[in-house]
């Protein structure tokens, strides 16, 4: 299957709509209005030019108030267990709403991913929202806010897709330059291992 970059944020943020902007594929990783869409890891399998292939993994969102106490219980198990096991995750897209800036599930999340040693990339997400005046000034407080670099993306217009494709291959140590390949949907059981198979579907 390849290394992994995963996709990280608060439900709603618009992670799967980024996947498919990344993968030019409108309906590759399913989208909703209504947040908690995504209700396991869903995995894409990206071929690059070149012939070498990648994983895209689409994360459930969490801070979604209308899941009961235990699917909130089974959501961070699930996260916590792939985020910690996982071999072949080479690192995080974290996204934040770009109007909503960082609060302490974010802080959270980096300082979990900091503490497995996992590397991680900031994404600001429906900059298009965000007047473009004001775009500068928001990426940078954020960027203060969260102590590194952050990217301004939108899923629904493109904004940022070169820079965030590059700082993904970056992770994993691949070419930029060999982007867009092929992406299709891998595989449930590839994506978690059998424990997680029957919550790795999207809804
Ligand atoms: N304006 C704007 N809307 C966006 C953008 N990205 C996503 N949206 C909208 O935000 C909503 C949620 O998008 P999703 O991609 O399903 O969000 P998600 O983070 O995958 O959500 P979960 O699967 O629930 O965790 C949809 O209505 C999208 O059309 C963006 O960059 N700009
Ligand atoms: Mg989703």
């Amino acid at each position: 299957m390849g290394p992994e970059v995963a996709f990280a944020g608060r439900s709603n943020v618009g992670k799967s709509t980024l996947l498919n902007r990344l993968c030019q594929r409108r309906a590759l990783a399913r989208t909703s209005r209504t947040p908690g869409c995504t209700r396991g890891v869903v995995l894409f399998q990206v071929q690059l030019r070149g012939g070498d292939r990648f994983c895209l993994a689409d994360l459930p969102g969490y801070g979604f108030a209308a899941r009961s106490h235990d699917e909130r219980v089974a959501w961070k198990n699930l996260l916590e267990g792939y985020l910690s096991t996982r071999t072949s995750l080479a690192g995080v897209v974290v996204l934040v709403d770009a109007r909503r800036g960082l609060q302490d599930e974010e802080f959270q999340l980096l300082a979990y991913l900091d503490h497995l040693g996992r590397r991680a990339v900031l994404g600001a997400t429906k900059l298009d929202k965000v007047p473009k005046a004001q775009c500068s000034k928001v990426l940078s407080h954020l960027s203060r806010q969260a102590g590194v670099p952050v990217l301004g993306v939108s899923g629904e217009v493109g904004t940022g897709r070169e820079d965030l494709l590059r700082a993904m291959l970056g992770l994993i140590a691949l070419d930029p330059g060999l982007w867009p390949g092929v992406a299709q949907p891998g595989t449930a059981s590839e994506a978690v291992g059998k424990s997680h198979a029957g919550a790795a579907e999207d809804r």
